[in-house]
């Protein structure tokens, strides 16, 4: 009976271990805009096993982010140009993100030349085969920065 116990706790203490590792894997992206209003990536890839994404974005430019500022934005590709549509009005302050936007799955602030600013959200916000696109909501610039995003 002792033992048996003994077994019973010490499966438990590796189901919780278990649990633990499979709970998170933050998978770790990273992309970097320019001065020429390009992101250096087209695409960006998440596995299914990914449970959390930290991304960060460089600015690997010059120009001062009321210039040639860049955000990192993430939406289902059907909802970018509202999201886009409704930033321009959002103002600078505000990342050009209107407040609350639910259609907004995640984003960073935006940053200048030399600066860089990361975002984590979980997975559990993406569905396998959904069409999902990034872009920089920074008025005018989503038409040439963006990309398609891959989850699973
Ligand atoms: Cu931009």
């Amino acid at each position: 009976m002792k033992s048996l116990i003994r077994t019973l706790a010490f499966c438990s203490l590796l189901g919780i271990a278990g649990n633990v590792f499979a709970a998170d894997k933050v998978c770790k992206l990273e992309i970097s805009g320019t001065d020429q209003m390009q992101f250096d990536k087209k695409e960006l890839t998440v596995a299914a096993d990914c449970t959390q994404v930290e991304l960060t974005l460089h600015h690997s430019g010059k120009l001062p982010a009321q210039a040639m500022g860049h955000n990192w934005v993430l939406s289902r590709t059907a909802d970018m140009s509202g999201v886009v549509g409704d930033g321009v009005g959002a103002g600078f302050a505000n990342n050009h993100i209107k407040a609350g936007d639910a259609r907004v799955i995640a984003h960073t602030k935006i940053v200048g030349g030399g600066q860089s600013a990361s975002v984590k959200f979980p997975t559990s916000a993406l569905k396998s085969g959904e069409s999902y696109t990034f872009f920089c909501s920074f008025p005018g610039h989503s038409a040439i920065m963006k990309g398609a995003f891959k989850f699973g």
